[in-house]
């Protein structure tokens, strides 16, 4: 029997313009295999920091029952924190970087070569929109602008599980490659100098894209670098009383109940109250001062020395049980960050203050006047401002 004469693939003038394109692309050093794994590898750590701190600062938040945070070191999670948005806004150039020189490697007939392969270019959707989605409303965040409907941290948390689902796949299917490229010179030595020069400018402009643009932010936590904070929206030495408000007396609706001359903070426990404590009562009890930050989710801090007394001196005071968790809840009538949880750990330290002085000065309205609370590494949404009450839980 004859032999069937290959019949020549319907290769449509597109389609060949589209793989000359594409190949002429693969040349250039900067869409080289060399250049997508070590983007890769530098953002397969800044999005593992940042996972983790991130899970971190949701679990000091939500607490899951074999989860107790720790009040010491007091800066704990100013550092966690910071890491947590510096990392975010580390990888967004990177992140750029890598789609744009990986670009042309999605132009590929066939599409898959096996179901394996299928799965690994599907996951691809999951990990480059759901990376967007987390560094889009992380950077929204930090600038308090929320043009969309749900609530951020929910959001923020859910769709991370995503992306680190499908980091894993991409990372497993690329390994191998990854390693090779990254062991290996990938040209002969003639062709190697030239292209490694390529290489070498894309990625260190990359690299200076990132580091500047944590630099022009971080200096919103880290003082040193405080007047190279361009781009970062708080100042931990600008506001009242020289440090940022997030949440004003006005905005929170207290103006006129934080300042009632009746003021009183109440202590209740198993639906009766024990004890109510005026102002004055208050400040005729032993005080303590502590320096601590605010060190709020968005990546500022601002550390401060408080006065106040504190919250286990208030509630044995009171005659309250002891080994508890409180609640302690704000003046402000609505919002979610009217109210927070203290441990009983946290209540064990006895830095963990009612305050009503920051710097030698009576809390300004903003602050939390009369009462706010302030306690070792906690996150700035948990220092519950304008407190009237402590329910024992
Ligand atoms: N009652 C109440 N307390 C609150 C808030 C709030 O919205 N309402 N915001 C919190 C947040 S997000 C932060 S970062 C700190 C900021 O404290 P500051 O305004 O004294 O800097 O207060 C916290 N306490
Ligand atoms: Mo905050």
């Amino acid at each position: 029997m004859m032999p069937r004469p290959a019949v020549p693939k319907p290769v449509t003038a597109v389609a060949s313009r589209v793989r000359d394109w594409r190949d002429r692309r693969l040349a250039d050093p900067r869409h080289s295999d060399r250049v997508a794994a070590i983007l890769g590898a530098a953002l397969g750590i800044s999005f593992v920091v940042c996972f983790l701190t991130g899970l971190l600062s949701h679990a000091i938040q939500h607490p899951p029952s074999w989860f107790s945070w720790t009040t010491r070191p007091a800066g704990l999670f100013r550092i966690t924190q910071g890491l947590h948005v510096a990392t975010g806004i580390a990888t967004i150039p990177l992140l750029f970087a890598k789609l744009w020189s990986v670009f042309p490697r999605l132009f590929q007939w066939p599409m898959a070569t096996g179901v394996l392969h299928a799965v690994e270019r599907l996951s691809l959707l999951p990990l480059v929109g759901g990376s967007l989605f987390l560094l889009v409303t992380g950077l929204a965040n930090i600038e308090l602008w929320y043009p969309w409907v749900f609530f951020f941290p929910a959001g923020h948390y859910a769709v991370s599980f995503v992306v680190m689902g499908a980091l894993l796949i991409h990372l497993v299917s690329k390994f191998a490659t990854a390693r090779r490229v990254l062991l290996h010179a990938d040209r002969s030595e003639p062709e190697q100098e030239a292209f490694d020069q390529g290489r070498r400018r894309f990625l260190g402009t990359v690299g200076a894209v990132s580091a500047g643009a944590v630099i022009v932010t971080v200096g919103q936590t880290v003082s040193p670098l405080r007047r190279l904070a361009l781009l970062a929206p708080r100042h931990p030495d600008i506001g009242v009383q020289g440090f940022p408000v997030n949440k004003t007396a006005r905005e929170a609706g207290v103006t006129t109940t934080a300042v009632d001359p009746s003021f009183s903070l109440t202590i209740e426990a198993g639906g009766a109250t024990l004890r109510v404590f005026t102002l004055d009562e208050l400040h005729a009890m032993t005080s303590r001062a502590a320096t601590l930050p605010i060190a709020c989710v968005e990546g500022w801090s601002a550390n401060r020395t408080w006065r106040g007394i504190p919250v286990r001196d208030i509630l044995k005071q009171a005659g309250a049980p002891e080994h508890r968790s409180v609640s302690v809840e704000s003046l402000q009538r609505g919002g979610r960050y009217r109210r927070s949880i203290l441990t009983s750990g946290q209540i064990g330290d006895a830095d963990t203050l009612l305050a009503f002085e920051v710097d030698g000065e009576p809390l300004h309205i903003d602050h939390g006047f009369p009462l706010r609370l302030i306690s070792p590494a906690r996150p700035g949404v948990l220092q519950t401002k304008w407190v009237g009450k402590l329910v024992v839980q």
